[in-house]
């Protein structure tokens, strides 16, 4: 199930979804025998042009080679796939999972993947399907770095880089998360922008330059306030998180008097209320922090104990 009488690694990809169909294509590109598998066999047609081949099972998709992706849906959809497998077909490969999920779920699935003689590394790549292949790519896993380590020449044909993130299977979940949750706070406001502009007749076209220069500069900050979290001390950088409170009312009065929803520049401004309430007003606005850290009692995500009594 290694290197074939051509010397070319066996690599497989279950999953030829979007991205699946992506790394399939850059293993393919990169000289390695690839195998594949989708549930909807059609999927597969580009890439067995390409000189892929299509394992007739799961079963034998992961038996054909050490070194196993998975690029499903979700992690139902990934066990619904590996339930029927047992050691004798898992023992002694790596599975590397590029499907999204909760780091619960990643070390459940490592769990179980490690009592049947399978290592298992749970990865995500940062990167659209087109960026597959390319420098622009980027690929973190985690989990045992033993396990990594002699298939790190095969991933290097899916990215510019692998990043090995640490052992605890949940850090690639929690990294993604973390990133999807900047990714949609940003689309959120350039939404909230665009709804603004649209009220008073402006195209969202034309509001792509000053968005991109907003997304820019916040981009500049990021290093500054993760040196003050990391620290816990909120000097003022350029504006106090007062200043920033007085313009987020405005926020929500224009909203208003557009005719345009206030839910997220409300929720924003409750957070920087509660913040300047708790004396860091004069703060830089890292200090919110403080608000995501520990939602105070009552709040949304705040531990079931500190609810007040119903
Ligand atoms: N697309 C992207 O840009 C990203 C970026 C970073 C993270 N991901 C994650 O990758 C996973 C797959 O995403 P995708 O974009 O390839 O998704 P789809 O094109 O919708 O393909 C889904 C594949 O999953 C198969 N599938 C779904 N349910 C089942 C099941 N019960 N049994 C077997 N296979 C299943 C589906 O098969 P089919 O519908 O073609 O038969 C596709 O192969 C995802 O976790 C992203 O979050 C993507």
């Amino acid at each position: 199930m290694g290197n074939d009488e051509g010397g070319r690694t066996a690599v497989t990809v279950v999953g030829l979804g979007l991205m699946g169909r992506a790394l399939a294509a850059a293993l393919l590109r990169a000289g390695h025998r690839t195998t594949v598998w989708n549930r909807t066999a059609s999927k597969a047609d580009e890439l067995l042009a390409e000189g892929a081949l299509f394992a007739p099972s799961v079963h034998d998709a992961v038996t054909a080679a050490p070194l196993v992706v998975f690029c499903v849906s979700d992690h139902d959809a990934l066990h619904d796939l590996l339930a029927p497998l047992d050691g004798a077909a898992l023992d002694g490969h790596t599975l590397v999972n590029l499907t999204s999920g909760t780091p619960a779920q990643a070390r459940e699935t490592a769990a179980w993947a490690a009592a049947r003689g399978a290592a298992y590394l749970d990865g995500g790549i940062m990167a659209t399907p087109q960026e597959v292949g390319t420098p622009a790519a980027h690929v973190v896993v985690c989990g045992p770095r033993q396990a990594l380590e002699p298939h790190r020449p095969v991933l290097s044909a899916l990215a510019g880089g692998t990043t090995h993130l640490g052992e605890d299977h949940g850090l690639v979940a929690l990294h993604e998360m973390a990133v999807m949750a900047l990714m949609w706070s940003t689309l959120n406001g350039f939404l909230q922008g665009a709804a603004l502009l649209g009220a008073a007749g402006v195209d969202a076209g034309a509001f792509v330059p000053y968005a991109r220069q907003g997304a820019e500069a916040v981009t500049g900050w990021l290093a500054d306030h993760a040196r003050q979290i990391d620290a816990g001390g909120y000097p003022v950088l350029d504006a106090t998180l007062g200043t920033h409170l007085t313009s987020m009312r405005n926020l929500v009065l224009e909203s208003e008097a557009l005719g345009v929803s206030t839910e997220l520049p409300r929720l924003v401004a409750g957070f920087a209320d509660r913040a300047v309430a708790g004396g860091h007003g004069g703060d830089s606005y890292a200090a919110l922090i403080e608000e995501f850290r520990n939602p105070a009692p009552g709040r949304p995500g705040a531990p079931r104990s500190e609810q007040p009594e119903e």
